[in-house]
């Protein structure tokens, strides 16, 4: 048989929906709280966002395998596996670049890539406001960036980023920059010339859709309710 456009894109549609059901974690984020101590025992049963694409392109430094992502209430967190031991913390050594609003001719471009248009600028244990198009247009203070590593060099990072980060310099001062329910995050190293994932010819391929903080359970409300009973009635019995 074959299949009209419409049909292929109806087809498409239903792929796509088997493939987050099967993927899970490419297509909706996991709700998880981490903790940012070097041990990533904690990422356990949660599958990588993106893959490297193009095997080793910087030998003798920073060369991503795998990034993972995962959020609570609070952070986005970011794993970051590497093809070898490195050291993915001094500054230049890696960026995490983050999109809030998913458009990439806003923002900083990094190296000019003209896929990406970058919010903000993980570097260490700091971040930076890029929104208005600058490399570096000002310390975010309230991004509360932490990192983990078992070994520095090592091959195994995680670093976590406050939700409620806020820009810091002109027209984006007081701006939120990590709101948006979707965002894009691009990983690179230091110039063109080094490693990047999504590769280069790939930027802009990889979102995250940050996962719903879960409801609280009948259970949970139903021993909240309870407790307020207890307090009451404690509260009437003791002046009585
Ligand atoms: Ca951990
Ligand atoms: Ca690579
Ligand atoms: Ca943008």
């Amino acid at each position: 048989m074959k299949t009209t456009p419409t049909q292929t894109l109806k087809i498409g549609a239903i792929l796509t929906v088997v493939m987050c059901g099967v993927v899970g974690s490419a297509c909706a984020g996991t709700f998880q709280t981490i903790t940012i101590d070097g041990n990533t025992s904690d990422w356990a049963g949660i599958a990588p966002a993106y893959t490297d694409e193009d095997g080793v392109n910087n030998p003798s430094g920073v060369d991503f395998q795998n990034v993972y992502l995962a959020n609570d209430a609070n952070y986005l967190y970011i794993r970051i596996t590497l093809m070898q031991p490195a050291d993915a913390i001094t500054p230049g050594n890696t960026y995490i670049w983050l999109d809030n609003d998913n458009n990439p001719t806003t923002g900083f471009q990094p190296f000019g890539n003209p896929n990406f248009g970058s919010s903000l600028m993980i570097i260490g244990d700091q971040a930076y406001q890029e929104a208005g198009g600058g490399f570096n247009e000002g310390t975010l203070t309230g991004a509360t960036v932490a990192y983990g590593a078992a070994a520095i060099p090592g091959t195994d990072f995680e670093f976590r980023i406050a939700r409620s980060v806020t820009g810091v310099s002109g027209a984006f001062a007081g701006v939120p920059l990590l709101d948006s329910s979707t965002i894009e995050v691009q990983l690179g190293t230091d110039s063109g010339t080094g490693d990047s994932l999504p590769s280069w010819s790939n930027y802009g391929a990889l979102s995250y859709t940050f996962a719903p903080v879960p409801e609280p359970t009948s259970v949970a409300l139903a021993g909240l309710g309870l407790l307020f009973f207890v307090g009451r009635w404690r509260h009437v019995r003791n002046n009585f």
